[in-house]
């Protein structure tokens, strides 16, 4: 793999196979604990283990063993299916899904997390609450509430929508149904609700949840006490179609840090063939807008990752410039970009050209169109394999008066994640075939934009 040009050099991903959803994401003694969603025997999703890395620095990965494998006769034979850990009184454990049919289990560690034992009571929820007819239930998200414990599960009540049902323990053994935290109308927000998370940002508390069938995650950001939750504004994580299942935890600098699966986007037969699928995020920082929405940033640990550095200041675009970098920073850079605030006659478009061949055959577009007020990222020129997907997706971003576009972007082979003045994420997976689609560049449309400054390094690989 190490020729592999599709292999990400910086983000995480298992050393070979399958990985999708982060699971278990802690901070413990110091160290960043990363569980996340493995199939051992191959780059396809089953046999459902708990893969699991540690880091220091939050940009270093260190592999550590499997913490979970399916368990011959028990509740997780066939799979152990996304959850979170906790920090039990000094006591690590891990709560999970075990299917057909879906329950909820535990485990813990005596050895600071290398090893895991299940809990012999397992499962410790059998079966959804009586009554209610679920479109499934699982990956559980829990936290400590005074003396007790609380659970929130994803589920979808048949007919309305998705859901997220609420628990409680006293000792995360033994848990007692209460009711739906927040239900919604399955035409807007999906019929079932996966890996949901909840957590206090600021003054208010967020909900994150996957809906099926939007492959995408959403959040509600409100008031939660009393076992009740108000939403009072609803956004979405990311709007590259390609960021799924995202955990969150609370660092020792009181950071709420964000991860997500991005998954793959070409075919299973290219996936299987490469011996490796699916890709971690980089850790996101999330904050409290002024708006009620969430914004978003790079955690500056990130910054270490920084060699040569190619800088452009006060450039006006009237067409294309492809390669701003003369083709030196190679497939894995970050991109620091500041357009100018638009005047009353704005190009048409403009943005960057990332992973562009010097004939623009192959490119990947990160567009803004003043007239719709709209951002988005163009793949219909990414790859020249017809495997690959090829498509726009685009989401609102309204500037503000005198507000210039602000990019901040990481290439990293196959993976793009761009965050934009702070409030708005797009990552997505390209493919490029050809050796040469190398160029990084500016260009406006349909008139002129003004590229304020530029800066882009080459980064290093982390392992
Ligand atoms: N992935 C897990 C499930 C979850 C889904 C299975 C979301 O627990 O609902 O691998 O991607």
């Amino acid at each position: 793999m190490a020729t592999d040009r599709h292999r990400p050099e910086y983000h995480f991903l298992p050393p070979a196979n399958w990985m999708n959803d982060p699971n278990g994401l802690i901070q413990y003694r110091g160290d960043y604990h990363l569980f996340y969603q493995y199939n051992p025997n191959g780059a396809f999703h089953g046999t459902i283990h708990w893969g699991h890395a540690v880091s220091r620095d939050l940009v270093h990965w260190e592999h550590w063993p499997i913490a979970l494998a399916p368990t011959p006769g028990g509740p997780d034979q066939d799979g152990c299916y996304s959850g979170c850990a906790v920090d039990h009184d000094g006591l690590p454990t891990l709560v999970y899904t075990g299917v057909q049919p879906q329950t909820q289990c535990i485990a813990t560690s005596t050895d600071g997390m290398r090893t895991w034992t299940k809990h012999e009571g397992n499962p410790v929820i059998a079966a959804p609450p009586e009554g209610l007819d679920v479109a499934g239930f699982r990956d559980p998200c829990v936290w400590r509430e005074g003396d007790e414990w609380r659970m929130l599960i994803g589920s979808g009540i048949q007919g309305l929508g998705g859901t997220v049902l609420l628990y409680r323990s006293p000792d995360l053994r033994h848990w007692e149904y209460l009711q739906p935290l927040l239900t919604c109308d399955q035409c807007q927000t999906g019929h079932m609700w996966e890996c949901p998370d909840l957590f206090l940002l600021e003054h208010k508390h967020v909900l994150v949840v996957s809906p099926i069938p939007l492959r995408r995650s959403i959040y509600f950001v409100g008031a939660y006490g009393d076992d009740a939750f108000v939403p009072e504004n609803r956004g979405e994580v990311d709007a590259g179609g390609h960021f799924y299942a995202p955990q969150t935890l609370l660092d020792d600098r009181n950071r709420r840090l964000m991860w997500g699966w991005l998954w793959e986007g070409r075919s299973k037969e290219a996936q299987v063939a490469a011996g490796w699928a699916g890709v971690m995020s980089l850790p996101r920082v999330l904050s409290l807008l002024s708006n009620g929405a969430v914004g978003w940033a790079f955690p500056e640990e990130l910054t270490a990752l920084r060699g040569e550095e190619v800088a452009r200041e006060g450039l006006t675009l009237s067409s294309q410039e492809r390669d701003l970098s003369g083709r030196r920073l190679g497939q894995a850079l970050e991109v620091v970009a500041r357009f100018a605030p638009h005047g009353d006659e704005p190009a048409q478009a403009y943005g960057l050209v990332l992973c562009a061949s010097p004939d623009g055959q192959e490119e990947t577009r990160i567009v803004y169109e003043p007239a719709t007020e709209t951002l988005s990222v163009d793949r219909t020129r990414s790859s020249l394999d017809g495997e690959a997907v090829r498509d726009v997706r685009g989401t609102p971003l309204p500037l503000e008066e005198g507000e210039g576009l602000a990019l901040h972007v990481y290439v990293d082979h196959s993976v793009i994640e761009v965050i934009a003045n702070g409030r708005t994420c797009l990552s997505t997976r390209i493919y490029p075939t050809r050796e040469d689609s190398l160029g990084m560049g500016a260009f406006a449309a349909g008139g002129s934009a003004s590229l304020e400054s530029l800066r882009a390094w080459r980064l290093k690989g982390i392992w």
